[in-house]
């Protein structure tokens, strides 16, 4: 199977590590839905990066759901979600957060190097800096009740979160002080020292 997509993409970035936690090989190729765009539509005609390419040729988009078809592949032995009920919601709550900082950041990074300066839209900026503030309070606040475990080992809301941290501070970096975040800043540090990570730096 084939992954295509940049590691800068945070979604990207968080199916290639959740792969290698799961122990799934993936032939990764490095093209860029901006830079390769007529490359990319040739491998998937709606350029969304990650593109997950399974050896018959089926194309899967979106990182959850490739994350969730790699966990189908996986097996139940050997998965990244909690299955005790409680945990579980807290990994999507977490995992649903992480991914609206990865969104949130995604629009600010675009607003400003795509749009030409002339037509951003400050309204619109703001309220998207205030949605990523409070994705990573909120974060930040469930990190400070319960720490995420740093024992070595690493879930699928560990991997978000940590993806995500990463990504913002490349990308947004005046939003994302690590002083007001100190949980979450801590966590990306355990987390981006383990196998699966160093292995699949942001590129
Ligand atoms: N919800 C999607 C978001 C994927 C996404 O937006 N990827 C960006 C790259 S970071 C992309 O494909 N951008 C090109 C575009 O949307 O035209 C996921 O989880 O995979």
């Amino acid at each position: 199977m084939k992954l295509i997509g940049m590691l800068d993409s945070p979604y990207v970035r968080r199916v290639a590590i959740s792969a290698k936690c799961l122990g799934i090989p993936l032939e990764h190729q490095s093209v860029s839905v901006f830079r390769h765009f007529e490359q990319f539509q040739q491998i998937n005609p709606v350029v969304k990066a990650p593109t997950l390419v399974l050896d018959n040729g089926d194309v899967l988009i979106d990182s959850t759901l490739i994350i969730d078809y790699l966990e189908a592949l996986a097996g139940s032995d050997n998965t990244l979600m909690p299955g005790e009920l409680d945990q579980r919601l807290r990994a999507l709550r977490l995992t649903g957060l992480a991914l609206a900082a990865c969104e949130k950041s995604v629009q600010l990074y675009y607003e400003r190097n795509l749009r030409p300066a002339e037509i951003q839209y400050e309204p619109w900026v703001e309220r998207v800096e205030g949605q990523l503030a409070a994705a990573y309070s909120a974060l930040e606040r469930e990190l400070e009740f319960a720490p995420l475990k740093a024992d070595g080992s690493i879930d699928q809301a560990g991997i978000s979160v940590a993806v995500a941290w990463s990504f913002s501070r490349l990308v947004v970096p005046e939003q994302v002080d690590s002083e007001r975040f100190p949980q979450i800043s801590a966590f990306t540090a355990y987390a981006e020292q383990l196998e699966a990570f160093l292995d699949t730096p942001i590129e």
